[in-house]
């Protein structure tokens, strides 16, 4: 891996991972971990060496559910020694709703009350032990919030215990001054049959119903969104434009198929350029997630040259971005479109001058009807820049 050339992750870039992504131990439905587990603290080292920002985490990535108070303090001390050792961060933290079979039928949206009380109880804990860190982020993934049967619970009834939750949560970041903001991860599916508020634009229209909306915004996933047939792109331009876009789950994902969390860039390379190119255009400084592990059948070299690969892609995008910018061809297309109204901020807004004026203007509807875009050759170059030939 040649070094210090324009696509080696540096901390400025913003590259963080979760401890549970390389972490990953590369048990699946059908098969036992493939590799030994990694120690936190190794992880901070190895991350921090290949130019890391931070390294996110669930309470039970770093503290076992059974630990004891003094064994708690203790593991947090310790981590929080690498951390300051090897120059890293804890940008982000969340809860692990899902792994403890207590929470099969899910955490704020189980149908038995003393569960959903546990899962606020249990929230709280790794909120404290998140602030502890440092985080500034709170996610939230309700991977059991949902049904294999409709039979079982009241959907309308679930939206209201989701909403009590996480207004209870931000009274009590409130009460205990916290600086952190909520990010909710939509997902439509896996490992429930159905998984509640199941993308973007469900999670948009939920948290504005929220006590304290402005504390709360999004941490979409590339793979929820794909596994949902949808453009990923253009729901995050969507939490952007609304100034919800808190946190983001970077990866990759074939269509049609479970939640693979592959290494980002290394299955739809189109769509993750527009990404890189939505993120890096709007100047957006949030936290750049690889939310993503190794194939099952790699070895420890292998988990580290994931992570090296998810960060270089990630850098090489955005040098075709700066060549996409740059592209006079590709540029003098888009100034054509700008000239006929595509220009950010030609907007309309309603005056009776304005309304007057539209009622009375006069439009060549043919000529309208038969203009055409110049989209085949602009993807075409689009492309051809991706391929490396522009
Ligand atoms: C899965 O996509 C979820 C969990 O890994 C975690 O709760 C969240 C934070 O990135 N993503
Ligand atoms: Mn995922
Ligand atoms: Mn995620």
């Amino acid at each position: 891996m040649p070094a210090n050339d324009a696509c080696t992750p540096r901390p400025e870039h913003h590259f963080t991972f979760g401890l549970w992504t390389v972490g990953n131990v590369g048990r699946d439905p059908f098969g036992d971990p493939v590799r030994p587990a990694i120690s936190p603290t190794r992880i901070v080292e190895k991350l921090a060496a290949l130019g890391v920002y931070g390294v996110n985490l669930h309470d039970n990535d770093l503290v076992p559910r059974d630990a004891t108070t003094a064994e708690r303090d203790r593991i947090v001390s310790t981590f929080k020694r690498a951390l300051a050792d090897h120059g890293m961060c804890v940008p982000m933290a969340t809860t692990n709703l899902f792994g403890d079979p207590l929470f099969r039928d899910g955490a704020f949206t189980s149908n038995d009350a003393r569960v959903r009380r546990y899962a606020l109880q249990k929230t709280m804990r790794a909120i404290d032990l998140g602030v502890e860190l440092g985080a500034t982020t709170y996610v939230f993934w309700g991977g059991r919030e949902g049904v294999e049967t409709n039979a079982a619970k009241d959907a309308q009834e679930s939206v209201k215990w989701f909403r009590d939750a996480i207004n209870f949560l931000c009274e009590y970041v409130r009460a205990q001054r916290y600086d952190l903001r909520f990010a909710l991860e939509p997902k439509p599916n896996e490992p429930r049959g159905d998984i509640f508020l199941p993308t973007i634009g469900h999670m948009l229209a939920f948290l504005y119903t929220l006590d304290f909306p402005e504390m709360v915004g999004l941490n979409p996933e590339v793979a929820h969104d794909q596994m949902a047939g949808l453009d990923f792109t253009h729901g995050v331009a969507q939490a952007l434009e609304a100034g919800k876009l808190f946190h983001i789950d970077l990866n990759a994902q074939k269509p049609g198929r479970f939640d693979q969390d592959l290494r980002f860039g290394s299955e739809d390379l189109k769509s993750a350029f527009f990404l890189v190119k939505l993120l890096e255009d709007s100047g957006w400084a949030g936290m750049r997630h690889f939310d993503s592990h190794a194939y099952r059948t790699e070895d420890e070299d292998g988990v580290w040259e994931f992570a090296a690969g998810s960060m270089r892609t990630y850098l090489i995008l955005k040098e075709k971005v700066a060549r996409f910018n740059a592209d006079a061809e590709i540029q003098a297309l888009l100034a054509d479109l700008r000239a006929r109204g595509a220009a950010p901020g030609q907007r309309v807004r309603y005056s009776e001058n304005e309304a007057r004026a539209i009622r009375d203007e006069r439009f060549d509807l043919d000529a309208l009807r038969a203009q055409g875009y110049g989209y085949e050759r602009l993807d075409q170059l689009t492309m051809e820049l991706l391929m490396g030939v522009r």
